[in-house]
Formats: C-alpha cells, structure tokens, sequence
C-alpha cells in the first residue's frame, strides 16, 4: 500500500499517530537535548479536514491558541505580541523579543515580498485560477538559509504547503521536517487546514482532502504518561467518532472577515473592549466568524477578570465543540452550572 492511512477525522488520526510512534518508535533520542522516541516517515490522509480537532478530555486542547495562530498565520505576521498572549512559551522562538523568524509560517507566505507587491499565496491563487489541474501551487516555507544559525531556536518544521485543484475540490498536501506528535500536530493540522478551507472559499471550490507527511515524528518521553491517558480514551470511545461536528466555514468567506476579526482580537487581546454576543452580532460577520470572535471575548475574560467566570451568555454563544473544549481547559473559570457533557 502506497497511499496514506485515510481517517475521517483528526481525532482518529492524532490517537493512530500517538498509538505508532508510542508503540513502535525506531529510535530513542535526545535531539537538543529533547528526550523523543522517533518514527521516520510518517504520514496520513484526512477525508474531512474541517474534522481537526480532538475531542478528548485527557488532552485538553486551547482552541482560542488554535484559532489565534491560524489567524496570525492568514494575517502574514510574526509578531510576538499576539502569538505569545495565547502561548508565552511561544517568547523562547524569538531572538529580539519582538518577532518570530522560522516558525512565523504566514508571514512566508501571505506577506507581500519586499518591492515586489505579491505574495507566495497571491501566485498560487492566480496559478490556481488560470491552469486548473496544476501541479505547481506550492507555498514554500523552509528555505536553505534557515540553517545558517546552528544556534537558532526556530528553524522551520513545516517545508511547505502543496494545494491541488482537482474536480471541484482543493486538496492540500504538507510536508513537515519534524512534527512532535503530541504538541506541535494538534497546532499545526488545525492551522493548515484551516488555510485550506479559506483558499477552497477564496477559490469558490469545496473542501477536498488534507495530506500529512512527515519526516521525523516524534513523541517527548515527558509527554508519554498522558499519552497513555488519550488513548485508553480514544479507545473507549463506542464508535470512534469524536463527540461534535465543526461547522463549515461559510462559502462566502473573504479576506475581510479575517481582517475584522483580527482588527477586535487585537481591542480584546489589549482589555480595551469588551463584548456579548449582542455587540458581536454588530459587526458584520458570519455566524461562523462571530463565533470565532466570542472564543477570543471568552479568553478575554478568562486573562482580564481573574476574579469571575466566563460569562454564560459568551459560553452558550460558542460553537459546541469549542465551548466543549473551553469548559475542558479552563475548568475552574466556568460558571457552577455550565458544563457540558
Ligand atoms: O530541534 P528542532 O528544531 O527539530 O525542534 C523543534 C521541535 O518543535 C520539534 O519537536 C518539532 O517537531 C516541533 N514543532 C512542531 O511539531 C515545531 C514547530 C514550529 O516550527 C511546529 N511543529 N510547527
């Protein structure tokens, strides 16, 4: 068999990929001092990409941290200020404590070259536009020079993203150097797929399947008692489908919604508004982006208001899955009578 192991979702992946490298790792190593068990070679196939994120309580994902770097990444950023607010540990990837260099994905391929007023994305999409059936949309991230520095803290995991039009569908393809299966996978499909399902709205085309491949996948030893926990969950669950459906985004997706949306993640993010679903519902934005908005209102409160829970009416406005997973992160920020099976 040649073809990747197809899931139909992230959730039966991550817990196939855990059970793999757990289970049958070639090589214990400690690779910068990181103590890992390693596979070499890695790879899977989503047919939902929209299904990328685990349902799990022994691992209690940040879902406001997974949207906020998948939106930096859509925004061409590197700054640290916005990515290290929902992940501090994010401070240690940067040199000058003010920018993130390699690990800054979005910035490689949404922001406009220097002089030359194009992105790596505004090509892809022209190419994509022009020749349906190309093989050529590829949005390069790694590049030689990133291996200059033996020292650097940051040198790019992912090498690129491959997109493919075919039939009606974009399909996306990702190679990654080096994935810590545990960690940095959960991030990393969440993000890319969801560049995916924008490209596919930009495009007017439905979502196809995402792709992984990797070359290096690994687990932290430190990682592996909670590994054991996931799985003995992963495994009793009665049909292996995760508990909720994430919604699609709307086909009229378009690059303002991603600006507005960041324009107030950054008012919350800075404590200078404050927002209910009602405020929200001013803004212009699709259910879909308006619910993305209130995760950020919730983290607001959760990082501004130690004092007090997370408002009901903001947890009742999430998305079900997500407001699953807030209650899950932030147990003891939740209201007495929220929490949700
Ligand atoms: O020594 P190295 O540069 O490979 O260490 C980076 C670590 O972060 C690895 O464990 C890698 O797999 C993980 N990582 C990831 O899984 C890092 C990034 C950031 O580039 C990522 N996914 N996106």
């Amino acid at each position: 068999m040649l073809a990747p192991p197809a899931f139909a979702s992230f959730e039966q992946a991550y817990a196939a990929v855990l059970r793999h490298v757990n289970d049958n790792h070639e090589y214990a190593n400690s690779p910068r001092g990181n103590d890992s068990r390693e596979c070499i070679g890695v790879s899977f196939q989503l047919a939902d990409p929209r299904q990328r994120t685990p349902f799990l309580a022994a691992r209690p994902i940040n879902p406001v941290y997974h949207f906020a770097e998948a939106l930096w990444y859509l925004g061409g950023r590197r700054d640290l200020d916005m990515i290290a607010h929902y992940a501090p540990r994010r401070r240690a990837d940067s040199r000058d404590g003010t920018t993130i260099d390699g690990s800054a994905y979005g910035f490689r391929i949404f922001s406009p070259d220097a002089g030359r007023g194009r992105s790596a994305f505004d090509r892809v999409l022209a190419l994509l536009r022009s020749e349906k059936d190309s093989k050529r949309a590829f949005l390069p991230v790694f590049r030689h020079g990133d291996l200059d520095d033996p020292a650097s803290p940051d040198v790019p995991c992912l090498l690129g993203l491959h997109l493919l039009a075919r039939e009606g569908r974009l399909h996306m393809v990702a190679f990654m150097r080096a994935n810590d299966a545990d960690r940095g996978l959960i991030a990393d499909v969440f993000s890319f797929t969801l560049i995916q399902e924008f490209t596919a709205a930009l495009l007017g085309l439905q979502l196809g399947t995402y792709t992984h491949h990797v070359g290096s996948m690994h687990l932290g030893t430190a990682s592996l008692e909670r590994v054991g926990r996931v799985l003995a969950e992963a495994d009793a669950a009665p049909d292996g489908r995760p508990r909720f459906t994430v919604p699609p985004m709307p086909t009229g997706t378009a690059w303002e919604h991603v600006t507005t949306v960041l324009e107030h993640e950054l008012l919350l993010r800075k404590n200078r508004v404050q927002y209910s679903p009602a405020d929200v519902a001013e803004l212009g934005l699709p259910a879909y982006w308006q619910r993305v908005l209130l995760l950020f209102e919730a983290h607001r409160q959760i990082v501004h208001r130690e004092a007090d829970p997370v408002e009901q009416s903001v947890l009742e406005a999430l998305e079900p899955g997500a407001r699953w997973q807030v209650e899950r992160r932030w147990p003891g920020r939740m209201p007495a009578s929220a929490v949700t099976r």
